[in-house]
C-alpha cells in the first residue's frame, strides 16, 4: 500500500543507515581525493539515503591515467577479440542474476518506477551479449589497390580512454548503451554517472571485476558536472567522449571536446511529436500518446510531449485522453500498482513547475493537472500532477522547449503537410509517432520527419538491435544497433611493399 502520511512516507529511510560509496579506479575500491561525500536523494521521500563521493580532477586523473595504463596492458589489448567477448557476455549474465537489486536501487535513486526500472536492467544484458558477440567481427579489409607491388589492407582499432558521462533517468541503461560497445571493441573507459543518482553505477562496478575484466579497464568516478565532468572531457588522455544528457550542456560538452579534437557521440533529448490522425485506431492512439508522456513521469528522451491531433478527431480523442490519464495512480515507485512516479529532482521539480507556469502565461489551456501533486499517497515526495495543455500554439515555449515531465502539449492539425510543418518545427529531432491505418501515410510521415526514430502505431521501444539517436539539436552519432561499433572505432591503412624495390624518393609513390 502507498503510505499516506508525510510522516510515514519519509521514515522510510533512515539517515544513519546510509551506505558510503567509493569509487572504482584502477580495479580498487578509493576514497575521493578531497575526503568528502555528499547526499544521494530518494525522490519519493524527498530524503537522503546514501552517500556519494565527491571526486575532484585528481581522481579524474587518477582514473584517466588507471584507464590509459589498461588500454596499454597486455591482459586488456592482447586478449583475443574473442576472449574479449567473452568478458561482456559473462558481464551479461552477472548482471542478469543481479537484476532485481539493481533495478531496486535505481527505483530508489531516481524515483521512477520498479515496473519499469527493473524491465530495464533485466534488458541490459541483451547490449553486452550482443556487443560481446560483435567483439570478434570487426574486420578490417584488403583494398584492392590501383599501384603494383604494393599490399594495402585496414584495421579497425579502438580509440583508447572513453568518457562515458550519463544522465540520472536511466542510469545503467543509457551507461550500457556506451559501455557495450565501447568495450567489445578494446577501449578502456572512465564512467561519470549523474550526481542525482550514482548509486546504481557504483554497485554496478563490481561486476566488471567479477566478470573478469581486467583492472582499470573500467573506472567510476562520481561527482559534479563542472567539478569532474569538465576534468573529464578536457583530460587530454581522453579519446573520445560520449554523452546523454540536457542539449545546453551537450553544447558545453561538444565545445570542450572540440578543443581537444575528441570523437563525440551526444545524446540531448527532444521535443517529439505524437501525432495521431483520423483514420487511427483511437483507443490504441490514446494509450499510445499517454504511454509516450506520463510513462517514466515524462522524463525520458523519447517523450511524445507534444500531441498532434488530426481536427476530425480532436475533441473525441481529447476527451478520451484526458478520461485515460485522469485514471494515473500516483505514489511510491517501489509498488507495482503505480503508474506515475515523482520527478527524479529538486532542480528538475521546480523546472517543471517553471515550464507549466509558463505554458498558463502563454494562454494555453490547463484541461488536466497543472501543480504539485498534493494527493496523501504522494507523501514529501517530488510529484507533479500528469498535466495536459490544449489550446497550445506550435511558436510557444511549451511546444519548443524540452520540459522533461508529465506535460503534455496539444495540438491541432488540418492535414500531413500541416502535421509535418509543426511537428519539424523544432530545434530537436529524436523522435516521433504516427498513429495511422493508412500504409501510405505511415510511410510517407515516416520519411517526411526529422527525427532519428519514428514509430508507427507504438512508442517508446527501443532494442539494442536498432540504431538509436538524434537529428538536428538532439544529437550526433547513433547508439545500438550493429553500427554503432563504428563509434569507438578508427581505422588504420596499412601499406606493405611487395617487390623489395625503392622506387624514385623524389615523388609520391
Ligand atoms: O542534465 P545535464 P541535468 C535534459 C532535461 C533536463 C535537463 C537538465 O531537459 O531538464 O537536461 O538535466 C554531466 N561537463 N536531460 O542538469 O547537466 C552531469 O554531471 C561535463 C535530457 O541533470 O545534461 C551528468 O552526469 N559533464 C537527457 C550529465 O552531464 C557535465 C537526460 C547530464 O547532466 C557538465 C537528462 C559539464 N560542464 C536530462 N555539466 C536525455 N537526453 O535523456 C553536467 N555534466
Amino acid at each position: 500500500m502507498a503510505t499516506s502520511t508525510r510522516q510515514t512516507n519519509a521514515a522510510a529511510e533512515k539517515p544513519e543507515e546510509m551506505k558510503k560509496h567509493r569509487l572504482l579506479i584502477g580495479g580498487n575500491w578509493a576514497e575521493p581525493s578531497t575526503g568528502k561525500w555528499f547526499e544521494s536523494m530518494n525522490p519519493y521521500t524527498a530524503r537522503p539515503w546514501a552517500l556519494v563521493p565527491r571526486s575532484a580532477k585528481e581522481d579524474i586523473n587518477r582514473a584517466v591515467a588507471a584507464a590509459k595504463a589498461a588500454f596499454h596492458d597486455p591482459a586488456w589489448r592482447g586478449l583475443t577479440a574473442t576472449a574479449r567477448g567473452h568478458l561482456l557476455r559473462k558481464l551479461a549474465d552477472l548482471i542478469a542474476a543481479d537484476a532485481e537489486r539493481l533495478g531496486k536501487i535505481e527505483s530508489t535513486d531516481n524515483g521512477k518506477l520498479i515496473a519499469e526500472m527493473a524491465a530495464q536492467v533485466r534488458y541490459i544484458p541483451q547490449w553486452f551479449h550482443y556487443f560481446g558477440g560483435l567483439a570478434d567481427k570487426i574486420e578490417g579489409r584488403v583494398i584492392p589497390i590501383d599501384k603494383p607491388g604494393v599490399f594495402n589492407f585496414t584495421r579497425e582499432e579502438p580509440l583508447g580512454v572513453v568518457a562515458a558521462i550519463t544522465p540520472w533517468n536511466s542510469p545503467l541503461l543509457l551507461a550500457t548503451w556506451k559501455l557495450a560497445p565501447a568495450l567489445a571493441a578494446g577501449n578502456t573507459v572512465v564512467w561519470k554517472p549523474s550526481e542525482f543518482s550514482s548509486v546504481s553505477a557504483l554497485e554496478f562496478g563490481e561486476l566488471f571485476e567479477r566478470a573478469g575484466f581486467p583492472p582499470g579497464v573500467v573506472n567510476i568516478v562520481t561527482g559534479f558536472g563542472n567539478e569532474v565532468g569538465e576534468a573529464l572531457v578536457t583530460h587530454r588522455d581522453v579519446a573520445k567522449v560520449a554523452f546523454t544528457g540536457g542539449d545546453k550542456t551537450g553544447e558545453q560538452v561538444y565545445a570542450m571536446a572540440a578543443r581537444g579534437i575528441k570523437h563525440v557521440t551526444l545524446e540531448l533529448g527532444g521535443k517529439s511529436a505524437n501525432i495521431v490522425f483520423d483514420d487511427a485506431e483511437v483507443e490504441e492512439a490514446v494509450k499510445g500518446v499517454v504511454s509516450g508522456i506520463f510513462a517514466a513521469t515524462g522524463q525520458t528522451c523519447i517523450a511524445g510531449s507534444r500531441a498532434l491531433i488530426h481536427r476530425p478527431i480532436y475533441e473525441q480523442f481529447v476527451e478520451k485522453l484526458l478520461a485515460l490519464a485522469k485514471t494515473a495512480k500516483m505514489g511510491n515507485p517501489l509498488e507495482t500498482s503505480t503508474q506515475v512516479g515523482p520527478v527524479t529532482t529538486q532542480p528538475q521539480y521546480q523546472k517543471v513547475l517553471d515550464y507549466i507556469r509558463i505554458a498558463k502565461e502563454e494562454g494555453a489551456v490547463c484541461a488536466l493537472g497543472g501543480g504539485p501533486a498534493k494527493r496523501p499517497e504522494c507523501g514529501d515526495g517530488w510529484f507533479v500532477e500528469p498535466t495536459i495543455f490544449t489550446g497550445v500554439k506550435p511558436e510557444m515555449r511549451i511546444a519548443q522547449e524540452e520540459v522533461f515531465g508529465p506535460v503534455l502539449s496539444i495540438i491541432p492539425f488540418e492535414d500531413e503537410e500541416e502535421a509535418i510543418r509543426i511537428a519539424n518545427d523544432t530545434m530537436y529531432g529524436l523522435a516521433a509517432g504516427v498513429w495511422t491505418t493508412s500504409i501510405r501515410r505511415a510511410l510517407t510521415m515516416s520519411e517526411r520527419l526529422a527525427a532519428g526514430t519514428v514509430w508507427v502505431n507504438t512508442y517508446r521501444a527501443v532494442s539494442y538491435m536498432s540504431p538509436f539517436g538524434g537529428y538536428k539539436r538532439s544529437g550526433i552519432g547513433r547508439e545500438s544497433g550493429i553500427d554503432a561499433i563504428r563509434e569507438y572505432l578508427q581505422t588504420k591503412s596499412v601499406w606493405i611493399d611487395t617487390v623489395g624495390k625503392a622506387p624514385n624518393p623524389f615523388v609520391m609513390r
